[in-house]
């Protein structure tokens, strides 16, 4: 097999570069057997197909996917625990569950098939980022309930990699794993890299200088900023894998280094785009919700699922050659939005601007404030410490800086307030970016 650049063709990858024609062939008996098997054994779907008058039978492609009801996560809270699942419990070999932020968290499942599928989705998303058999994998997703840790884990030892289970934490033993095993691929969240990173300083170890040269970063929104930082400073190449739990976990999709975007497990996970209003499906190269179906998965089957992430499919064939189309890199979720002074304002949009003024350091905080009945926006940032070093003027120069460039993207101004390292906790998993102190009963 060959590609257009050739280096991350693997035979794991067969199905990323199969003629279209093909693909929509397989997706469409795949797709059937999904609506099929959720037809028969999920109440809550049958009910949405009864009511709009759908049966089973009228899917006779995959284009007739526009027909089916779409999914919340409010459907996954609402039958807690096993309410969507399409197996009998004998044939369910592994739970997980994502905590969300209220009340009892979603759960899902897989049968033995469902693993072997998943596996083989993380395999093909690290071939793709150029890892193979001899490389030496850490993974520091946490292992539990969390899909990151076990999801990357089984698709690495598909691929025949060496993988070291480090899961979450302790993070000076991290970098001495990193540095002792001779790791070669990192898989983690960006943000705990960069806390990696500023460790490995403290600790007196230039990641530059090990063999460790892949990083597979995911599992929460992170700017083409932060990828340039994390490259430089460690010398690394960063690609962004994408995935959630309801749908499987890691692997629905990841970048390759060829193109922009990341490529969809077609054949696998089918990608739409939907106006969130309206819920209509949107033409390719439109930004709107993302919607995944799984196309593959008997335990819990997934249609049409709102991921409430804000993307557009990217139709132009990548380098690579991978037939399988793209999606634009992931920098915000719909609810992840706050409206400041009518200004919509995501956190994606600050870390861009902020990551380009040299003094900051990749670790910051946006508290949200009200008072007298208007929000505010307050940014802490850490800065390099040489800069508390500094005259007032010189860091009243940087703050003014960091201002700027906020305002410059945003359009408002907002409160900087620039921190000493290490001040702003820090995350072994997904970072808290966003404190929401706002009472909203406040002004009234
Ligand atoms: O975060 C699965 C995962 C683990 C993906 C490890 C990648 C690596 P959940 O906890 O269910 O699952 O969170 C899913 O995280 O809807 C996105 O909003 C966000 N997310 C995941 N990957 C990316 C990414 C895992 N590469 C939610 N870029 C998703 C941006 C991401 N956001």
């Amino acid at each position: 097999m060959s590609t257009t650049c050739g280096q991350f063709s693997h035979p794991v990858s067969a199905m990323d570069f199969m003629p279209r024609e093909r693909l929509r062939m397989i997706q469409t008996e795949n797709l059937q057997h999904m609506v099929d098997i959720s037809y028969k054994n999920v109440p809550l779907f049958r009910q949405r197909m009864d009511e709009r008058g759908v049966k089973p039978e009228d899917i006779k492609s995959i284009d007739d996917i526009c027909k089916l009801p779409f999914t919340m996560k409010s459907d996954l809270r609402d039958t807690y625990p096993y309410g969507l699942f399409a197996s009998p419990m004998k044939d369910v070999v592994r739970l997980h569950a994502s905590s969300g932020t209220t009340g009892k968290p979603i759960v899902v499942g897989y049968t033995k098939e469902d693993i072997e599928d998943w596996s083989y989705a993380v395999a093909r998303c690290f071939a793709a980022c150029g890892v193979r058999e001899g490389d030496i994998a850490q993974v520091s997703y946490g292992y539990g309930l969390f899909t990151g840790g076990l999801g990357a884990h089984y698709g690495l030892e598909k691929l025949g990699a060496t993988v070291v289970p480090a899961s979450g934490g302790n993070t000076e033993r991290q970098v001495m794993l990193i540095k002792d095993f001779g790791v070669t691929c990192i898989a983690c969240t960006p943000s705990y890299f960069t806390h990696l990173l500023e460790v490995a300083d403290r600790m007196g170890i230039d990641m530059r200088e090990l063999p460790i040269r892949v990083g597979v970063f995911g599992a929460e929104p992170w700017t083409e900023e932060m990828r340039a930082h994390i490259e430089k400073k460690a010398g690394i190449k960063a690609y962004d894998i994408y995935g959630l739990s309801e749908i499987t976990g890691p692997g629905v999709g990841c970048s390759c280094g060829c193109g922009e975007g990341l490529h969809i497990f077609e054949d696998l996970f089918y990608p739409e785009i939907i106006d969130p209003q309206t819920g209509e499906v949107l033409p390719d190269g439109e930004e709107g919700e993302l919607v995944l179906s799984t196309l593959s998965k008997d335990a819990m089957p997934m249609l049409r699922y709102r991921t409430r992430d804000i993307s557009k499919i990217i139709t132009e064939p990548c380098a690579c050659g991978r037939t399988i189309r793209r999606i634009a890199k992931i920098a915000r979720r719909s609810d992840d939005m706050f409206i400041i002074r009518g200004v919509n304002v995501f956190p994606s949009q600050i870390e861009a601007a902020i990551m380009k003024v040299e003094e900051v350091l990749p670790v910051y905080q946006i508290v949200l404030t009200r008072s007298h009945g208007l929000d505010n926006v307050e940014v802490d940032i850490e800065v390099n410490d040489s800069l508390f070093k500094d005259t007032v003027s010189g860091m009243e120069e940087v703050k003014n800086r960091i201002s700027q460039a906020i305002e410059h993207t945003l359009g408002i101004r907002v409160f900087v307030r620039m921190m000493a390292p290490n001040s702003i906790p820090r995350s072994e998993g997904k970072a808290k970016r966003v404190i929401d102190k706002r009472d909203l009963n406040e002004g009234l």
